[in-house]
């Protein structure tokens, strides 16, 4: 194996704290050998030859998916494990009451525990990495090393990688330690713990996407999130869109859905048959994660920090997302999907029926109508199961995506999953009802996360899992930026998931949401299609183009229902979560919920 990277002796870098860093860790793991990572294609083919050898990977049949490979996670290392998430400040309080807390103290000794030895047997790459373009002055860099040539490839096209990184760099560069082991991919033996106060990372035991790769909810929300506390911008859980008018103007939205509630389908959505003659075309700057910045227009201007999508796989077909079939049709990591037997990949609701058998995400035998002992049908593939692919691959991705200044924000949209209470849209009364409607927000857990999937939970901005500092404190910093921005983007909630008394999606969604788009923007432009609610501002029944859609006046009726007794409930469910945060609660918060409560009783 040494023979493979025959030249890498010296690490390439004069970075003294960085050097001596690696030797450090590499002191704790014990690795057989340490590579530094330059990112060369040479390197990708000599990676994945390996990879492959040690079974780490599959390749998938390169005539049909070329450049693509196939990943199968420990069974029980398939979501992030949020209970096993750490913020480790030195002061309890700065964590705040929604995240789990350690002192870095203790932090680093219980994880050292674990990552001792760790990588014995093993190699440990040094991974440079940039969240944003290389040298960009609102980049961050990082630095991962890991046990996991998995990892590796996945960083390779999540974000920048190597030499270009190092370079960038320099001497005596700021970056983030971020130190993975698989380690024994023990649940029992799992932690991926934050230190914001030195900028650091330790994530050990797993081996499943946002717990590893760091630069992504690691770095790039929870760390970033309290760097931009300090230094005044914003990092969040959005996806950032274009929507482009026939007369060629762009207007740019950034949106929060918690995990998989609809981002990356919505950044790369095709404009609905009925809305194609108005020439709407979509750009994708990204379907994850936004950082935003007041920038000298007085403007909020964001940037996608990240190159590729970690999207999820089931769902995801030529109807409901034809951009993403188009972006992982070659050089893509496949994770706990179903694997073929010609050695290509499928998963529920894509786009070929089952196939008559295959290997399920489990790595055992599958077939379609396959029940387990409970009679329960076994799914192909995991429902959090996720392709890897370049962002450059998207049909929709919009240049800008490598602008060093990235793209102005209209408007801002939080949405959550919710089958009752919220209404397809809604537009709020001002910023600072805004951040309140987004601090509210609420969703049924999915499964990209470990938990019982479809229980309501609160998840302000999306961000429940992701802030890394007090979210009271997180409030106060949004109502701040407000007060600094000049040109304010207007604050909606969107809701692509109510039901009907049977329990199916009263909207069609997908490309469908174009239209609620529309009206978004046309409010942004002041055109008066609304009707004022306690809640804020919905749409009129006319206010949305629904030219060649199916919904009849009572399905429309109820999408853009606002329920008093329903909401009611809803505000006193609201007040007990608010309730947790006491003292640091903004009162700026308490004083639209008391509003938005007195409306509703009115
Ligand atoms: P993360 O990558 O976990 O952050 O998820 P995400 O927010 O990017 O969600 P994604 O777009 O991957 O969608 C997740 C699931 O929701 C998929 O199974 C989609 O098919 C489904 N979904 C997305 N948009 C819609 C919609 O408009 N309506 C309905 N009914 N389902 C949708
Ligand atoms: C999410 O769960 O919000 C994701 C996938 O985008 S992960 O990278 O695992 O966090
Ligand atoms: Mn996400």
């Amino acid at each position: 194996m040494a023979m493979l990277f025959p030249k890498k002796t010296l690490p390439p870098t004069k970075h003294t704290v960085l050097k001596n860093w690696v030797s450090e860790m590499a002191v704790l793991c014990s690795p057989d050998k340490i590579v530094w990572i330059d990112g060369s294609e040479e390197e990708k083919k000599r990676l994945e030859d390996e990879a492959v050898a040690i079974g780490e990977i599959i390749r998938l049949n390169q005539e049909k998916l070329p450049g693509c490979f196939y990943h199968r996670t420990a069974v029980n290392d398939v979501a992030r494990t949020e209970h096993l998430t750490y913020i480790c400040t030195k002061k309890k309080e700065d964590a705040g009451p929604t995240n789990n807390w350690m002192s870095p103290k203790d932090g680093y000794k219980k994880a050292g525990t674990y990552f001792r030895g760790s990588m014995k047997g093993r190699t440990m790459y040094v991974v440079a990495f940039s969240m944003g373009p290389v040298g960009s002055s609102f980049s961050k860099i990082g630095v991962e090393l890991t046990d996991s040539i998995y990892v590796v490839l996945n960083m390779r096209i999540m974000t920048r990688i190597g030499q270009k990184v190092l370079d960038c760099l320099g001497a005596e560069g700021e970056f983030t330690k971020c130190l993975h082991s698989k380690a024994e991919l023990d649940i029992n033996k799992r932690l991926i713990l934050h230190f914001p106060e030195d900028n650091a990372i330790w994530s050990v035991g797993s081996g499943y996407g946002g717990n590893v790769l760091l630069g992504k909810k690691c770095l790039s929300l929870r760390i970033a999130s309290h760097m931009a506390k300090r230094e005044g911008w914003l990092a969040e859980h959005m996806l950032i869109m274009g929507i482009e008018e026939p007369n060629g103007h762009v207007e740019y939205i950034a949106a929060a859905f918690p995990s998989a509630c609809g981002k990356t389908n919505l950044a790369m959505l095709i404009p609905p048959e009925g809305l194609k003659v108005k020439g709407y075309k979509i750009w994708t700057v990204g379907d994850d994660i936004a950082w935003m910045r007041i920038d000298t227009d007085g403007a909020l201007w964001a940037i996608n920090p990240e190159a590729g999508f970690f999207g999820v796989a089931p769902g995801t077909n030529s109807r409901t997302n034809p951009n993403a079939m188009a972006t992982i049709r070659k050089d893509t990591i496949f994770t706990n999907v179903l694997l073929k037997k010609d050695f290509t990949v499928w998963w529920e609701d894509g786009d070929e029926p089952p196939p008559e058998e295959g290997i399920d995400w489990q790595g055992r035998p599958w077939k379609p109508g396959l029940k387990d002992e409970a009679g329960r049908p076994v799914k192909g593939a995991h429902p959090n199961s996720r392709f890897t692919a370049p962002a450059f691959q998207c049909p929709s991705i919009s240049f800008r995506l490598e602008h060093h200044h990235g793209v102005p924000i209209s408007a801002i949209v939080f949405g959550g999953r919710r089958a009752h209470v919220a209404p397809l849209v809604y537009e709020s009364f001002s910023w600072q009802h805004g951040v309140y409607v987004g601090a509210t927000m609420a969703s049924e857990r999915t499964a990209a996360q470990v938990g019982k999937v479809g229980e309501i939970r609160r998840d302000p901005m999306a961000m429940l899992p992701f802030c890394g500092y007090n979210m009271g404190e997180y409030f106060a910093h949004w109502l701040n930026i407000g007060r600094k921005l000049e040109k304010k983007p207007r604050i909606f909630h969107a809701n692509w998931f109510r039901t009907d008394e049977k329990g199916e999606f009263l909207w069609p969604g997908y490309g469908e949401n174009l239209r609620v788009l529309e009206w978004i923007l046309d409010r942004c432009n002041d055109k008066p299609n609304a009707v004022k609610t306690p809640i804020g501002y919905v749409p009129t029944q006319e206010g949305l183009d629904l030219t060649g859609l199916h919904i009849s006046k009572e399905e429309l009726k109820k999408l853009l229902e606002v329920d008093r007794f329903d909401w009611i409930q809803e505000m006193e469910s609201q007040r007990e979560f608010l309730s947790i945060f006491g003292e640091d609660l903004p009162e700026e918060i308490w004083k639209e919920w008391e509003e938005q409560n007195k409306r509703l009783q009115e």
